[in-house]
């Protein structure tokens, strides 16, 4: 093996803890969302790869670790302790994490019947996502004027705001080429 490749595989495996230590840290953020078994297991990966990015000096004090990502925070849900709903002129702010296995994490968000949410969309790894969110219909048929951000390249964060009037359903996807067909998709439950 030669030492480029050596080195892009030390850049690959760098990367993959960066990624688990960064989807360990917004489940950590997220209040009630019932991750407890997954974020043990990402915080015990993300732990041994920060141990070897210490090592190479490859990822230390990078700007890529260092984005607002990290330290924002997904205000408690409906039913957790210190729930305020969001309002149009402050709305409740949800984290979401688009993956490389073209997942959103969580795929499950609880909203109050009438909210405004903020939802913050970071892509993690070097595939470009979009989140689209709304009536579960239009959203389904990628409908023209349904909110969305689109074009959140890695490790960027994008933002769209919108408000849960009427029953549903409601859903949010990722219409990027082949990523709903791959199950890009999540689910919004209304609750009150
Ligand atoms: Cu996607």
């Amino acid at each position: 093996m030669s030492g480029r490749r050596l080195g892009l595989l030390g850049a690959t495996l760098a990367l993959g803890g960066a990624l688990l230590i960064g989807v360990g840290a917004i489940l950590a953020a997220q209040p009630g969302a019932g991750f407890g078994g997954m974020m043990g297991g990402a915080w015990g990966v993300g732990s041994a790869g920060a141990g070897m990015m210490g090592g190479s000096g490859m990822m230390g004090g990078s700007g890529m670790m260092g984005g607002t990502w990290r330290t924002g925070t997904t205000s408690p849900g409906p039913g957790d302790p210190g729930f305020v709903a969001g309002t149009p002129s402050a709305p409740r702010v949800v984290r979401i994490v688009a993956t490389p296995a073209l997942r959103f994490v969580p795929d499950v968000v609880r909203v109050q019947a009438g909210e405004t949410i903020e939802f913050q969309v970071t892509t993690m790894g070097p595939t470009t996502h979009e989140f689209m969110v709304g009536p579960a219909a239009d959203v389904a048929a990628d409908r023209a004027g349904t909110p969305e951000v689109a074009d959140v390249g890695m490790m960027q964060t994008g933002s769209v705001t919108y408000t849960f009037a009427g029953p549903g359903p409601f859903s949010y996807a990722c219409h990027a080429p082949g990523h709903y067909e791959a199950g890009m998709t999540g689910t919004i439950v209304v609750v009150g």
